[in-house]
């Protein structure tokens, strides 16, 4: 009786055994086909410790404050590198008054991939170090300079690992590297003056004003400021949103659509006077910031190493270089001319 039910039932069995083999053959050529598959983000080959090398090898100079010989030496170091990765690269020096009435020598250091591309986007940083660590619980350390691990190198160091992998991949479109200059020489928490947007971002406000008369122009900018502290967390910051809506979307899906949307978190942050604010009002290119917001710090809504002794390479989290390297990288070879 068994043996009878299992002959009559036997075409069934073999119909069902065909057609899950051939549902897993099925499965199996779809994994396999590179063009009919809906878009699982390809992820871009962004190196996290090569990023915080670069992070490091700044912070080994000491603090990059302008007039120093550590930032002399930054300077020629970075613009080799951008040469080295295939860029090409421009050292823009000037001159410009602080609010304090130093007048600092300076340079805007500026790698340019794909340079005869007519489409181009701005990814940029500032690479100076505060001279002051103003914001240390231990006023003695105010007059101190700041190793700027975060603050300053950072970017530098996710922009660079950037363009090395340009060299090993190229975009479709062209991309501007630059290193701005004299971001972080503004006033402090003891300044009595009236307190102006203007004393920041001296580089950018000179880039903005001297060197791209001659009809240069560019889709959008990126800023990076601060984007390798221990539990960074990048709230949409609102020059940013009030200038370049789309910009900040694109930015923030891609790291949604990697798995980093715990970092890059779809919400408002507030407004931060930083080198992007000159890109947009003076330069008028639509420019984004990416800058921590941790609103429920006591001391500093940047993160508890801001302007402090503590902005060093010990605090910097290679995963947070990691997770914006990937994310920028990841916008960038998606843009197309
Ligand atoms: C102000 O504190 C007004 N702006 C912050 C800009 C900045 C300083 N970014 C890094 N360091
Ligand atoms: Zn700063």
């Amino acid at each position: 009786m068994e043996t009878e039910q299992m002959i009559r039932k036997l075409p069934f069995i073999v119909a069902v055994w065909a057609l899950l083999l051939s549902c897993g053959g099925g499965r199996k050529a779809a994994v396999s086909s590179t063009s009919q598959e809906p878009a699982a983000p390809a992820r871009p080959a962004f190196n996290a410790d090569s990023a915080f090398a670069f992070v490091k090898a700044q912070t080994d100079f000491g603090p990059r404050v302008p007039g120093t010989p550590a930032h002399r030496a930054c300077a020629a170091w970075l613009a080799e590198k951008l040469k080295q990765f295939g860029a090409e690269t421009v050292v823009q020096s000037f001159q410009t008054t602080t609010f304090d009435n130093t007048v600092l020598d300076c340079r805007n250091i500026i790698g340019r991939i794909n340079p005869d591309s007519p489409v181009r986007v701005i990814i940029c940083s500032h690479w100076d170090s505060r001279p002051w660590a103003d914001n240390d619980p231990d006023p003695g350390k105010h007059k101190t300079p700041v190793d700027g691990a975060n603050d300053g190198a950072s970017g530098v160091g996710v922009i660079l690992e950037i363009a090395r992998q340009f060299q090993l991949k190229a975009p479709q479109i062209g991309v501007d590297c630059i290193f701005l200059d004299a971001e972080d020489w503004g006033p402090g928490p003891d300044f009595k003056g009236r307190h102006l947007s203007e004393y920041w971002g001296l580089g950018t406000q000179y880039w903005a004003r001297n060197a791209f008369k001659a009809g240069y122009k560019a889709r959008y900018a990126v800023l990076l400021d601060m984007v390798g502290g221990q539990g960074a967390r990048f709230s949409q910051e609102t020059y940013s949103v009030m200038y370049a809506r789309n910009t900040v979307d694109k930015v923030w899906n891609a790291g949604a659509q990697l798995g980093y949307g715990s970092l890059f978190v779809p919400e408002n942050g507030a407004f931060v006077t930083d080198d992007h604010y000159f890109i947009n009002t003076i330069a008028g290119i639509p420019a984004i910031d990416i800058v921590p917001y941790l609103p429920g710090l006591e001391d500093s809504s940047f993160g508890p190493t801001w302007h402090t002794s503590q902005d060093d390479i010990a605090h910097i989290d290679r995963r947070i270089l990691g997770a914006v390297g990937e994310t920028l990288l990841y916008v960038l070879y998606n843009e197309k001319q």
